[in-house]
């Protein structure tokens, strides 16, 4: 067995929580032999709720669970943490406009990246999940000046196994059949899911489906799925959040399968043209435990305007809380 690793995940008495740590804690994140030491963030309101999770996870008698503890102290639960999650987030409330929640989010997540440049391992690896996510991950970078930026990421999976979904029920193949699909930038309905380098059984993904389902029916199926989720369940995606959650980590971890890529919301180096310092999505490759953006894709004039129309969104998003960050 490997030394026990710390993974801290706040918004732990939520839905995504609920399914998330679970996971985590039978090894599905981080490997059936890699015991894990799971530190717990929630609100003052939610610790009644959050020790009752521990209970529970206490009850699966997990053996790859070398620790527990829960706080509503950021530095206590970063403390030493080898992966933070940051699900925990402010939701959108009753005539809230979009700006309050940035605003409402902002200040959470600069306490967060404050508490985590301050007690995380200097290893840490970090994703954002709470939404608007890709900018909550901004904050928490700027705000973690001695950390490394590429410990920042947030989270686009669910988005990427989506539209392998879509794609596959389309052409009436697997999921494991496709590669190299890309969801670019915002986790938002701006983001843009692109089959232009997929193949599917090994043929070009562009072949077997037409531009008319293409623009019609999968990329908008795609941006709005968690609006579609909403609308049947009465609540938002969580076990399928928390198993995304799982694949970023797991990937970037453990390394992304043989020539194939997977979504992650990085800080832009520039790569595509895309705003420096932005925490976009990109395809990646992860091999020892990095990721890297992968280079040389052609982009057509359709592919351009959408990814720099979730570009634009972002550039927005982060001068709307331009004035938080130090
Ligand atoms: P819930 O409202 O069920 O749970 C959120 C939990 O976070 C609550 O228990 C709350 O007490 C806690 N919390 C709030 N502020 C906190 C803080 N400052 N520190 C620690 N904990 C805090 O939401 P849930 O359905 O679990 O969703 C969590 C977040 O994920 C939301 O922001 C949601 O919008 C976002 N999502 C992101 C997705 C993605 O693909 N990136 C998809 C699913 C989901 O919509």
């Amino acid at each position: 067995m490997k030394t026990p690793v710390r993974v801290a995940v706040t918004g732990a008495a939520g839905q995504i929580g609920y399914s998330l740590l679970f996971r985590i804690a039978s090894g599905d994140m981080l490997g059936s032999d890699q015991p894990v030491i799971l530190q717990l963030l929630e609100v003052p309101p939610a610790m009644d709720a959050v020790q009752g999770v521990m209970m529970e996870l206490d009850d699966c008698a997990f053996p790859l669970v070398a620790g527990l503890q829960a706080s509503d102290k950021p530095e206590e639960a970063f403390k030493d943490a080898d992966y933070i999650l940051l699900v925990g987030a402010k939701p959108r409330g009753p005539g809230m406009e979009r700006k309050d929640l940035l605003e409402a989010n902002a200040a959470i997540f600069s306490g967060q990246g404050q508490a985590m440049n301050a007690v995380a391992s200097r290893d840490v690896r970090v994703l954002a999940v709470g939404n608007p996510a890709n900018t909550n991950a901004l904050i928490a970078r700027h705000n973690a000046p001695d950390l490394d930026p590429r410990s920042f990421t947030a989270m686009t999976r669910l988005d990427h196994n989506r539209a392998l979904a879509q794609l596959a029920n389309r052409t009436g193949s697997h999921v494991t059949g496709i590669e190299r699909l890309t969801v670019w930038g915002n986790h938002s309905a701006t983001q843009y899911p692109d089959i232009t380098h997929a193949v599917v059984d090994g043929k070009a993904a562009t072949e077997l489906v037409d531009q008319d389902w293409l623009e019609e029916s999968f990329i908008p199926t795609v941006q709005q799925r968690g609006a579609a989720i909403i609308k049947a369940r009465g609540q938002s995606s969580a076990a399928s959040a928390a198993s995304a959650a799982i694949d970023h980590m797991r990937d970037w971890t453990l390394g992304t399968t043989g020539d194939d890529w997977v979504s992650m919301a990085i800080s832009s180096d520039g790569s595509y043209g895309i705003t420096e310092g932005l925490i976009y999505s990109f395809p990646v490759r992860c091999v020892d435990g990095r990721y890297e953006i992968v280079q040389g894709l052609e982009i057509n004039d359709f592919s351009r305007e959408r990814m720099s129309a979730t570009e634009q969104e972002l550039v927005e998003e982060r001068d709307a809380v331009k004035h938080l960050l130090p």
